[in-house]
């Protein structure tokens, strides 16, 4: 029978670990055939319409030179892109701005003032309102903290925070004065601390004695004690008191946040810089080796965050209570709860801690209490909640809502679908935003007045940004197609380099295809061009010599009732190459039979076709995850292969791992 999969007519290929795989076209498995058109309000009065896309088309560098003037200009840019030597790209080179006078200041200065900027709520329930007269005075006097200190232009600056005002304020004072944050996730041990620290050469760290998390202080200076200390670069440590748990002092490095901040001056005056300044740099982990600095710069970054959270989600910054509820260390954070939202003078809420402190209800409660219109969250997140049950989001009135947001991952489409009918009220449209911490801001997006969106996909590269899908000789795929996905233009906010490695950034990005960059990700191209992104390409299966997607087994297996999350890996398999195994989070109520994991089995192959029907289904209690909610299949391939397991030092929770080996059969 077809099941719709192509075959390459030759015995599997061998697919090691990092390879980008074979000469054929990912799968194409799976069929979707719902559709959900834009509210016709929400159309009538979107901030962006589909003139866009024409306008950008016709003139993308005269678009993106448009959207820079969205940002204040100390000196305006004449250049737009200089692509004079790429893969290195210059956006708007001539031009002056100062990052954090355009998230701030600007907003004061005409007039909006007593707008709140930042509704904190801490996970404890004590809550903050911060108005923008109030950030620009805690981020001024902060910026003259950090001088004081001895930070200045081109200084780098490590923050090691919980989800806290103060941070997204440590990080706009670092901007203003022209140094580069490097903010590492609140949870990453003193190793992974110190390995930041020492590639950033990062002369102060910013921390805090902890925060929230399940109910219970989370110690976060012992980490940077012990990375600091060997490490030479850092002249001070910074220390925001959160939870008032006690610390470790070193006279001669450490200090209080509320001791050298609050008696500095609330005036400020910010220095414009030029377009090209480091605002800061992230980390990624990659899947091997040293974690990869990715460098983003000021003008660029900072107009494509501002105009793609502009159009995206339709921010009325009046109007609307916006909710990103990533952590400020994923960059997801750092583009849409700092830069984006105050670059556009937003009202926003931010959550200290986790979903289900104190009850599975909190989110919903909180978007209750603000009167949340705009909602941005991972697909991790929405599994979790579909796992807990329709009827604990059912409690609250969660009508203000009227824009759905995800990232991070390839949605389900069972998740993208229940997200609008459970959340949504099925009446907001849900935007499935696909980007990179490279690409530094959204790339591939539904707009929510536009788009007659499709649960599952990511759709259409946003107005002015050129992507497509490739095969492996880099040719265009034609509609219904699969293989790779490439971005084909420079973009305002790209990454400028890997911080202190210029080869690497051309050999991971610029070498695979020639002229393009690609992203790493298997992607697909529907009948009417609209992209489906399918998982890492690392990740890709090959069975049989079909190569098939991750995501694709995932979301067959997510839709069947009985199971919650699912994980699928391809593990060494004499016969085939490689053998399917998916590791699944059963619902609640659903009983761990044999009789079910034949079951299941069988709706694989009858969803997508005999050949991808997992030869093992493994029912586990959790899944290993990354701080931002990516599962980390590498470790579950180490287990389905017998292997001790790589580095865990960016999960969230190492504990799962051991949990997982003790709970399965023999894995051979
Ligand atoms: C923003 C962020 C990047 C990788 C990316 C892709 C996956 C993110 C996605 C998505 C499908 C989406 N990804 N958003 N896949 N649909 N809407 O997540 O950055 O942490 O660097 O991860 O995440 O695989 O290549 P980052």
């Amino acid at each position: 029978m077809s099941c719709g999969l192509g075959h390459n007519g030759r015995p599997a290929t061998k697919h090691r670990k990092g390879d980008v795989v074979s000469n054929e076209s990912l799968a194409n498995l799976l069929k979707e055939e719902r559709r959900f058109a834009p509210p016709a309000d929400l159309a009538a009065n979107a901030n962006v319409t589909a003139e866009a896309y024409e306008q950008a088309k016709a003139d993308r560098l005269g678009f993106w030179a448009e959207q820079a003037r969205r940002l204040s200009w100390a000196t305006e840019p004449t250049e737009t892109l200089d692509w004079s030597n790429p893969p290195f790209a210059k956006w708007f080179a001539d031009g002056r701005l100062n990052v954090a006078y355009n998230c701030v200041d600007r907003h004061v200065e005409a007039g909006h003032g007593d707008r709140v900027a930042i509704h904190f709520e801490g996970e404890p329930g004590d809550s903050r309102a911060i108005t923008y007269a109030e950030l620009k005075d805690e981020v001024s006097k902060a910026a003259n903290a950090l001088t004081e200190l001895g930070v200045g232009k081109g200084d780098r600056v490590a923050v090691y925070m919980p989800m806290i005002p103060e941070t997204a304020i440590a990080m706009l004072a670092c901007a203003r004065i022209g140094a580069a944050h490097s903010v590492v996730f609140g949870g990453f041990s003193a190793d992974a601390i110190a390995k930041r620290v020492e590639d950033a050469d990062a002369k102060v760290v910013i921390t805090s004695d902890g925060g929230y998390r399940r109910g219970k202080p989370s110690a976060l200076k012992p980490a940077v004690d012990e990375a600091v200390s060997r490490v030479d670069s850092v002249d001070h440590v910074l220390v925001v008191r959160r939870t008032g748990q006690e610390v470790a002092w070193n006279e001669d490095r450490d200090l209080w946040w509320h001791e050298v901040v609050e008696r500095q001056s609330a005036e400020h005056t910010p220095e414009a810089f030029e377009a090209e300044q480091p605002l800061f740099i992230l980390y990624t982990s990659g899947t091997t080796g040293k974690p990869k600095g990715i460098l983003h710069t000021s003008g660029g970054y900072l107009t494509q965050a501002a105009y793609t959270h502009h159009a995206v989600f339709d921010l009325k910054p009046e109007t609307d209570v916006y909710w990103c509820t990533a952590d400020v260390g994923w960059v997801t954070g750092h583009s849409y709860i700092v830069y984006g939202p105050l670059a556009n003078g937003a009202t926003q809420v931010m959550y200290e801690g986790t979903p289900d402190t104190p009850h599975q209800g909190r989110f919903w409660e909180i978007v209750q209490k603000y009167g949340v219109t705009i909602l941005y969250t991972a697909p991790t997140a929405i599994r979790t909640f579909m796992k807990w049950g329709d009827e604990i989001p059912a409690k609250f009135d969660l009508s203000s809502l009227r824009v759905l947001g995800s990232v991070g991952e390839p949605i389900n489409p069972e998740a993208w679908v229940w997200y609008r009918k459970n959340i949504g009220g099925d009446r907001c449209p849900i935007v499935d935003t696909w980007w990179q911490t490279e690409t530094g801001a959204m790339m591939i997006s539904p707009l929510p007045g536009v788009t007659e969106t499709k649960p599952g996909s990511a759709q259409r590269a946003l107005p002015g940004i050129s992507a497509t899908v490739v095969d492996d000789e880099a040719r265009e795929v034609p509609d219904g197609g699969g293989g790779y996905l490439v971005l084909t233009e420079p973009w305002p906010s790209m990454l400028r380099t890997i911080w202190g490695d210029d080869q690497r950034f051309i050999d991971t990005y610029w070498s695979r295809f020639e002229g393009k960059y690609f992203a790493g990700d298997g992607a697909k191209k529907d009948e009417d061009g609209d992209v489906w992104l399918l998982g890492r390409v690392d990740d890709v299966m090959l069975v049989s010599g079909h190569n098939i997607s991750t995501t694709e087994v995932e979301s067959a297996l997510v839709s069947h009732p009985s199971v919650a999350e699912a994980a699928v890996v391809g593990a060494a398999d004499e016969t085939t190459g490689q053998a399917i195994v998916a590791f699944v989070i059963l619902r609640g109520a659903a009983d761990q039979s044999d009789e079910l994991i034949a079951e299941l089995r069988n709706h694989v192959g009858a969803t997508l076709g005999p050949i991808a029907k997992p030869k093992r289904v493994l029912p586990v209690a959790e899944l290993p995850k990354t701080r931002s909610g990516k599962i980390m299949r590498r470790l579950l391939r180490d287990v389905a292969e017998n292997r001790e397991l790589g580095d865990v030092t960016t999960l969230t929770d190492s504990s799962v791992m051991d949990l997982i080996q003790t709970q399965l059969p023999s894995a051979s």
